[in-house]
């Protein structure tokens, strides 16, 4: 028993990263279930573990890890199992860059999106005396915001106009990079694949005129291939929001232009 437990929300970015991680590593874990829609995050018990009260956070043994990204290294290094990490250093930069391309340019603007289409309107019909206090007792300072802006519908419309001209342009580099090879980072599935999967799996949903067979049909072809791994269906089949079933549309089998738009 690899005396791990996972402290996750719904496989997306970011609980996903390490959940589809541990699942391809074949390690054993005892999964912890955060309800993001019910403030669990901020609850003294999960302060304890992660006092920032973000997810997701990893137990191993005594140690305890967060930050999604530096947790899925950990995995690919403490663990046996299939490679994650190609072992050609021009290539390891390559996931690397990815990694950091996604969690620091593009991932906060398809968040600031999915805040203010889908958190947003799933919390605000509660108290709003309750919602008041649930916002009161966010730790972070710029999560606090975040919950303020997409409870009060207040993210204004610079900033989300910026996050769908990253979107747009983060597409049209996933699509070129994957016209160049089968993977993201290398000719191997790795964990740059499964940060971008996390991040992009319901793309022809979100976005369908921006990522359909036609306009992009490596992103296409990437997401279907990812979606088909045991691994990834298993892990998705841990989710209990309509957000996972938007993976579905990976069952198509042809995305046409605006078919879905
Ligand atoms: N950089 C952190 C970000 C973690 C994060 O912000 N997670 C979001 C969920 S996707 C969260 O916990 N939000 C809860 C909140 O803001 O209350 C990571 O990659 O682990």
């Amino acid at each position: 028993m690899a005396d791990v437990t996972l402290y996750h929300w719904e496989p997306n970015a970011n609980s996903g990263k390490p959940m589809l991680t541990l699942m391809e590593k074949g390690v054993a874990f005892d999964s912890h279930y955060l309800d993001l829609l019910n403030f669990d995050q901020h609850k003294p018990e999960y302060l304890a573990v992660n006092p920032q009260g973000t997810i997701p956070a990893m137990r191993h043994g005594e140690r305890v890890l967060t930050e999604s990204t530096a947790i899925m290294e950990y995995i690919e290094e403490a663990f046996p199992g299939p490679r994650l990490m190609p072992d050609d250093p021009k290539d390891r930069w390559r996931v690397r860059w990815w990694m950091k391309f996604m969690d620091q340019w593009l991932a906060p603007s398809f968040s600031m999106i999915g805040w203010s289409v889908f958190v947003g309107p799933a919390v605000r019909s509660k108290d709003p005396e309750e919602l008041k206090a649930a916002i009161e007792r966010i730790p972070l300072p710029e999560r606090r915001l975040a919950w303020r802006k997409a409870i009060y519908g207040e993210f204004g419309e610079t900033e989300l106009a910026e996050s769908q001209r990253r979107v747009a342009v983060g597409i049209r580099m996933l699509e070129e990079a994957l016209g160049r090879r089968p993977w993201l980072a290398s000719g191997a599935y790795s964990l740059a694949d499964i940060n971008g999967f996390n991040l992009a799996f319901a793309l022809p949903l979100s976005q369908p005129k921006l990522s359909n067979d036609e306009l992009t049909p490596n992103i296409l072809r990437w997401l279907r291939t990812i979606y088909a791994r045991p691994a990834t269906k298993a892990c998705w089949a841990m989710g209990r929001t309509a957000l996972v079933k938007r993976v579905e549309i990976l069952e198509r089998p042809y995305i046409g232009q605006g078919q879905l738009a």
